[in-house]
């Protein structure tokens, strides 16, 4: 588990029908659950009389088709009237980002602790933008997170509870949307191979980790989108 802190306020609901219900608050049982989950500080609230937007996660292998499913539950939820914004980690754009891309293009080299934090790092760098938008009414749907940085480390040989050490204090999602692909289906799409751990084998070991990291607040779905990145 990790100690994520849980925003105040609910996000706000304008359908459930559907996988507009993705934006909306969750069911009783997993915000009694995620409660426990993720239990810490709890945030000052500064949220909008139409209540906060919702961080919605998706998370999987390399290529499992998560940037084109971010992209249709983005297109989608901005069609039914919400206030939404695509993200991804790794941010490339910012200065670390930028490090990380170099060393995922294997253009450097880092020790594996070091590269774990500045994973970290950079959702750090966006946490306080995130927080603002999510108080102001902004649901973010997030291309990877927390669980892409403990399973993709963990998968090296890390510890793990050292692995989640620094995400303590980062935004708990609201839900988790994990794509469940078999990492030889993910291989078969095009371009694959071309970033660091795109490899059958390695990535057979993040898939063992991301199911350790899994709780009853995450949606596990297992269809593979043909469209391309
Ligand atoms: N990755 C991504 C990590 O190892 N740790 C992290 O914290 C994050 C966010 O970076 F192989 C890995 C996962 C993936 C690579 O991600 C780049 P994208 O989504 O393929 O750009
Ligand atoms: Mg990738």
């Amino acid at each position: 588990m990790i100690a994520l802190v849980r925003l105040a306020g609910r996000a706000a609901s304008r359908s459930r029908v559907g996988i507009a219900a993705a934006a909306a608050p969750p069911p009783v049982g997993l915000s009694v659950q995620r409660r426990r989950a993720f239990q810490g500080v709890r945030m000052e609230t500064g949220g909008s009389k139409g209540g906060r937007g919702a961080l919605v996660v998706l998370e999987g292998l390399d290529r499992s088709g998560k940037t084109s499913q971010c992209a249709r539950l983005l297109s989608f939820l901005k069609g039914k009237g919400y206030n939404a914004e695509g993200w991804r980690f790794p941010d490339r754009a910012t200065s670390v980002g930028q490090m990380i891309s170099s060393y995922l293009a294997n253009d450097s080299q880092l020790d594996d602790r070091t590269i774990h934090l500045l994973f970290s790092a950079n959702r750090w760098e966006k946490r306080a933008l995130m927080e603002s938008k999510l108080l102001s009414g902004t649901t973010l749907i997030v291309d990877r997170y927390s669980y892409s940085g403990v399973a993709f480390s963990a998968a090296k040989g890390l510890d793990i509870e050292w692995c989640k050490a620094p995400e303590n204090g980062l935004i708990a999602p609201d839900l988790v949307i994990y794509l469940d692909v078999q990492p030889e289906k993910a291989a078969e799409r095009g371009g694959y191979g071309g970033e660091r751990y795109e490899k059958i084998e390695f990535q057979k070991k993040v898939a063992e980790h991301y199911h350790s990291l899994r709780d009853s607040t995450w949606k596990v779905t297992q269809f593979l989108q043909e469209s391309p990145r």
